[in-house]
């Protein structure tokens, strides 16, 4: 095999360059056929710079037509230069002017990094190493500047001239082409320039900023679509208004525009006032978008947009600090949301996220550090643990520091970071300045990989009124780190009385108690209560205050008890969630439930749908069942995905059977002929009922038929599609014929396609992958698209684990052999796709034997990207 250049960058060896850029001049001339690019750069030595010092400029497939200093040619000998770099051999000592012109082909650019043409439109996608793809450059974020850029282009074909910043100028040129000048005043690295060249529609709106500026917005996107962005756009403005509101930003510049591509690597770019997006996260309308579809809008909008703040004003230092900028804009877009729905649903919502995507992760042989460091390929960094645990990591900080005090330490951050591009001990020491507190050891969180193992052991001494808590931390070795420290972690928590109130104390000793948080900060603490009345529950973690692995010490009983009683909405639907694990485990490794079990989990679930107190969407996810997956990484070895899948189906079953009739009319009753809103009160309505249908068709007879009912009644994208997945999801015997009938009634919608492929790729039965071949091969298949790829191949490997880990291996070789066709297009989308392997180490082992063979036969007989090959290299490894 031979793998792209191997070479690994390490954080340690960070050192700022010797020369810095000072202002950027770029000149676009962009024909039909190819794109010429001039750069004009001011460079100038640092101080410290020895005179002759080489400078060194990072370029990817480029090709140096010219180059000039000052305004002269230079000499040959004067310069190297390649695809990859341009190196200047012994530059000025004093500022100078370089000036390249390379030429591009957007049109033959199928990695989408870089410039290249979605649907006709030339369009930009630089972060991380996109910019080097465009001009020979510094190309690091610790290099900040100021751009002016020029674009021409042929009118007819691109009416539409956007860049980052402000429009300063405009005109035609007289031959049919015409040009636009752009100029951002703020620095900024160059994986924020962004550049956008088409036909496009777009709609128009303003908003006013807290000081009173007015800020032109504007959503561009392909003719026709424009309706389909009123959501996007509602959801910006609201976005502007809650950042100036919870966190005193304010937007800087004239306009704020956002483009809509169908090309697009991956959900969004936050480029300064230019903002790309994959058209999936802007468009909208009820009879092709999801709630789900809208909520993930308005996420992604939002999160956008913050990073105007937090990423582009204060950026990153180098690419190992990514989740300064990422895992606080995460945790930015969650507050978001619970501010502007259900805090605690979207709590669950984002904890479902950490455990379905994130534990695995750091589990597994990719886990890595929150701060890397050490990579082979950026683009393989930008990773659920990056994101998700990163922004857990902040709410851990706001948990610690109250919400005044969190909000003191940002607006220190924003006044003494402003400009720059730091680190995340810069970060940590803005908080340590602001609190007082020592934080030393809570860095660790950043610094190590793993996901803490909570253990529980308590008791109660009713003579002398005492209640014992003693918690334990443990991290499983994970690559490259075999030991590991302890973590500072936040424990919120209260003590049940027997009535289901909440039970003082009037002393507590042996460990740091600051109000209704306990500080676990070494191996383990025991706290003694004094004062306790009656022997308590503990309810531990509430709203999931740390991002951990807790091995309860509840039986069931006490679990059920919690999920009635416990006044931390978050803990009551992780006890239910707790309880049915277990049983699904046990069951899946030989160990029966008992029908008392049964009767009380279904008793819990009845008395949550009967509650009139909890809203509808709270409702659907108590009442959700956890997955699969979810159940397996609980079991931890030798799983066997076939056992797990039918002890799921067999406690629903068992759960349903005696409640079918009361669920269908639960069902029926929640039916309404009300206009579609996105309203997350109608969505948690729609979320309940289609929740109860799947329940129904998996635990009864009359289900199947009521979910092709509602596959055919639905006056929505939302209830139709949720019939669809369901019916696809359980193999019923209607399944196909809904499948089918959606494809037709769609077709021509390439999001609507998505739908269709992800629930085509997540059928359990055993013919799903010759179906899927069938539909990678036919020949209008779009083969370039990430979005096409994603979803089905993407919705596979993560959410049809029976399939995917078949014992013969068949599953494993599909996908490999897709990686090798897609890694020779796109490798970002290829390398994505084959971490589903990570799964390997839980398998049992004919499973995981036959991955392992898939992944071997990949890396013996191909020539892979660098992003595979590393990924392939740390599953081997794994
Ligand atoms: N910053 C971009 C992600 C870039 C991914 C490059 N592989 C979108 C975001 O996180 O907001
Ligand atoms: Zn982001």
């Amino acid at each position: 095999m031979r793998i792209e250049s191997e070479q690994t960058v390490y954080l340690k060896d960070y050192a700022p360059t010797p020369y810095r850029i000072v202002s950027v001049e770029l000149d676009f001339k962009i024909l039909e056929e190819s794109t010429r690019v001039r750069a004009q750069l001011t460079i100038e030595p640092r101080k410290k710079t020895a005179p002759g010092t080489p400078l060194v400029l990072n370029g990817d497939e480029l090709k140096l037509d010219s180059v000039a200093l000052d305004g002269a040619p230079l000499k040959q000998s004067a310069y190297a230069s390649d695809p990859n770099s341009l190196t200047l051999v012994e530059p000025p000592h004093r500022r100078f002017v370089l000036e390249t012109e390379v030429t591009l082909k957007p049109e033959a650019n199928t990695k989408l990094m870089g410039l290249y043409r979605s649907g006709g439109t030339w369009c930009t996608q630089c972060e991380p190493e996109g910019f080097r793809r465009i001009t020979y450059y510094l190309d690091r974020p610790d290099i900040l500047a100021p751009f002016k850029v020029r674009m021409s282009a042929p009118k007819a074909v691109a009416p539409v001239l956007l860049a980052n910043g402000n429009l300063v100028d405009q005109g035609e040129l007289g031959d049919g082409t015409h040009f636009a000048v752009w100029e951002d005043p703020f620095l900024k690295p160059a994986y924020l320039f962004a550049l956008v060249a088409g036909d496009l529609g777009s709609i128009k709106d303003s908003f006013t900023t807290m000081s009173g500026r007015e800020v032109e917005l504007g959503i561009y996107c392909a003719h026709g679509k424009e309706a389909e962005c009123t959501y996007a756009m509602d959801s910006l403005k609201r976005s502007m208004a809650w950042d100036e509101r919870r966190f005193g930003r304010e937007y800087d510049l004239d306009v704020f525009n956002i483009v809509a591509v169908s090309d697009f690597n991956f959900g969004a770019m936050e480029n300064k006032g230019l903002n790309i997006f994959n058209d999936r996260l802007v468009f909208a309308k009820p009879e092709t978008a999801t709630d789900a579809n809208y909520h993930g809008i308005e996420r992604v909008i939002a999160h956008e947009y913050f990073h105007n703040w937090t990423g582009n004003r204060i950026t990153c230092r180098d690419w190992f600090q990514l989740c300064l900028k990422e895992g606080l804009t995460v945790f930015r877009d969650q507050e978001f949301t619970s501010d502007e729905r259900s805090r605690p649903v979207q709590r669950i919502h984002d904890v479902q996220n950490l455990r379905t995507s994130q534990f695995p992760e750091d589990g597994g042989p990719l886990a890595h550090p929150p701060r890397p460091d050490s990579f082979r390929e950026i683009n393989n960094f930008y990773t659920t643990t990056v994101y998700e645990k990163g922004a857990e990591i902040v709410r851990m900080l706001a948990t610690l520091l109250g919400e005044a005090g969190f909000r003191k330490a940002m607006d220190l951050y924003f006044e003494r970071h402003d400009g720059d591009a730091t680190t995340i001990e810069a970060f940590i020491k803005v908080f340590e300045d602001s609190s007082g507190r020592d934080l030393s050891q809570f860095v660790t969180w950043y610094l190590q990989a793993g996901t803490p193992q909570i253990g529980v052991s308590d008791n109660y001494d009713a003579a002398s009124q005492t209640y014992t808590l003693t918690l334990t931390q443990k991290v499983d070795p994970t690559p490259g780190e075999p030991t590991k420290k302890p973590l500072l972690i936040p424990v919120r928590f209260g003590l049940i009385g027997p009535n289901g109130s909440p039970m003082g104390w009037n002393g507590v000793s042996g460990g740091t108690v600051e109000g209704d948080l306990i500080l676990l900060e070494g191996d383990s603490a025991t706290l003694t209560f004094t004062g306790v009345a009656n022997k308590p529950v503990p309810s531990l973690f509430r709203g999931f205050s740390a991002p951990v692995k807790v091995s309860t010490n509840l039986g069931q009983a006490e679990l059920l008890f919690l999920a009635r009683h416990d006044s931390d909405p978050f803990n009551r639907w992780d006890a239910l969630q707790t309880a049915s694990i277990a049983l699904i485990a046990n069951a899946a490794q030989g160990k029966a439930w008992s029908d008392a079990e049964v009767d009380a989990l279904r008793a819990a679930l009845v008395d949550t749908l009967d509650n009139p107190d909890l809203d509808d969407a709270f409702k659907a996810q108590a009442l959700s069942i956890p997955a699969e997956t979810v159940v397996s990484r609980n079991i931890g070895r030798d799983v066997d995905p076939d056992a797990v899948s039918e002890a799921r189906k067999a406690l629903i079953a068992a759960l349903v059977s005696p409640v079918s009739d009361k669920l269908a009319a639960a069902y029926a009753a929640l039916g309404t002929n009300a206009p579609y809103s996105p309203d997350a009160g109608q969505a948690g309505r729609r979320s309940l009922r289609n929740g109860l249908l799947s329940l129904l068709v998996a635990g009864s007879a009359q289900g199947a038929a009521l979910a092709a009912q509602q596959f055919h009644d639905a006056t929505n994208m939302t209830d139709r599609y949720a019939a669809m997945a369901i019916s696809a999801h359980h193999w019923t015997a209607d399944a196909p014929a809904l499948l089918g009938e959606f494809r037709t009634r769609f077709a021509g919608d390439p999001l609507v396609f998505d739908k269709w492929l992800t629930a085509s790729a997540q059928a359990p039965d055993h013919e799903v992958i010759e179906r899927m071949r069938a539909i990678l091969a036919a020949p209008d298949f779009p083969k370039t698209n990430p979005n096409r790829l994603r979803s089905l191949l993407g919705s596979f490997v993560m959410s049809n684990p029976t399939q995917f880990a078949r014992v013969d291996g068949a599953g494993f070789r599909f996908i490999t052999e897709a990686v090798v066709e897609i890694d020779k297009v796109n490798p970002q989308v290829a390398s994505r796709i084959l971490t589903g392997f990570r799964i390997l180490p839980i398998l049992e082992t004919s499973r995981r034997e036959a991955g392992l063979e898939a992944l071997r036969a990949l890396k013996e007989q191909h020539s892979l990207s660098r992003n595979v090959g590393e990924i392939l290299d740390r599953i081997l490894a794994g």
